[in-house]
């Protein structure tokens, strides 16, 4: 049995070495990408029985990463071998000052990409406490927008606690519209919703944390947390609201994975039974820690490194 399963898309992740046009730069650094497995990563890190459901392409991309994830512990025992499709990858530019990376996807048609309700295993998704879903996984394909409804489904009819952060990629999706139907349809099956502040004006048409977090709790959410950057995160359930400022950090290296990190402190502290702001608090702090480098996951802290940090 999990403490908590996901599905998604992982890749091979190249981060250019030097800064400037990615069609110009000469080497990169081969890192983990996925928005799904960068959570699954924090939480086993953080000593969670952790799992990932998905598609691999039988190739070195494939191996690589399925080797990744065994060496930090995350259940890959339903993670099917595709011998027709390939795995995905990405590369993204070398971040300035802080500055929102670029990136370019190589994803159409991969093996994640041909997930589908077929591959969901009912029993191996009841065997864990909790789900965590984003809103990329289901954008990948119709078929995979299948398996992400069926889960989410599922987990919910179970009474099963789910987390979703809308993770919106408007680069792979038909159109603005689409993708914010389809990401507030499953956001209205969650329990604890995750948006970022621009993301939910987006989604919701409202700037407010206030009230982007109403928004989803008349659809059902017991929990909204608005990431705010380095403002921190604004969090309301039907019975609190706060405002939990961010950590400071020396120096941010690369904001991609941030939120990912927030997502892994928050569940981990909340399947532990912490209240919702000292959960949102190890949201931030976990968060903190994947700006401070520049692969995606690779800042996320083990328990000890966690435990060990005084706040600032
Ligand atoms: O949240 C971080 C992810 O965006 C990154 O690791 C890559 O999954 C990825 C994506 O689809 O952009």
């Amino acid at each position: 049995t999990l403490d908590s399963i996901t599905f998604g898309e992982a890749m091979a992740l190249f981060v250019a070495e030097e800064p400037g046009d990615l069609a110009a730069v000469e080497r990169f650094t081969r890192r983990l990408a996925g928005a799904e497995t960068n959570v699954a990563v924090g939480l086993a890190r953080l000593g969670l029985r952790s799992g990932w459901v998905s598609r691999l392409g039988r190739d070195s991309f494939g191996r690589f990463v399925r080797a990744s994830l065994a060496r930090e512990g995350v259940d890959c025992s339903h993670v099917a071998d595709d011998p027709h499709h390939p795995t995905g990858f990405m590369l993204k530019t070398k971040a300035t000052d802080g500055s929102d990376p670029a990136i370019e996807y190589f994803r159409r048609g991969s093996a994640a990409s041909h997930l589908s309700p077929l591959d969901f295993d009912e029993r191996h998704f009841l065997g864990s406490r909790h789900m965590h879903a984003t809103g990329i996984a289901p954008a990948l394909s119709p078929s995979a927008m299948e398996f992400a409804l069926h889960a989410l489904e599922v987990m919910g009819r179970a009474g099963r606690t789910i987390s979703f952060d809308p993770n919106l990629r408007p680069m792979l999706w038909p159109s603005t519209e689409v993708m914010v139907e389809r990401i507030n349809h499953l956001a209205s099956k969650a329990t604890w919703v995750l948006p970022g502040l621009r993301e939910g004006l987006v989604l919701t048409g409202r700037a407010e944390p206030r009230d982007i977090a109403a928004f989803y709790l008349d659809r059902g959410a017991e929990l909204v947390a608005v990431k705010l950057g380095v403002e921190g995160a604004y969090v309301r359930t039907p019975t609190l609201e706060a405002l939990v400022p961010a950590v400071r950090v020396p120096r941010v290296v690369d904001t991609v994975g941030a939120g990912d990190g927030f997502a892994a402190g928050l569940i981990s502290a909340l399947l532990e039974g912490l209240p919702v702001e000292e959960a949102v608090m190890r949201g931030n702090r976990v968060g903190a820690f994947a700006i401070q480098v520049v692969g995606d996951m690779d800042g996320l802290p083990t328990r000890a490194q966690l435990d060990a940090t005084v706040l600032a």
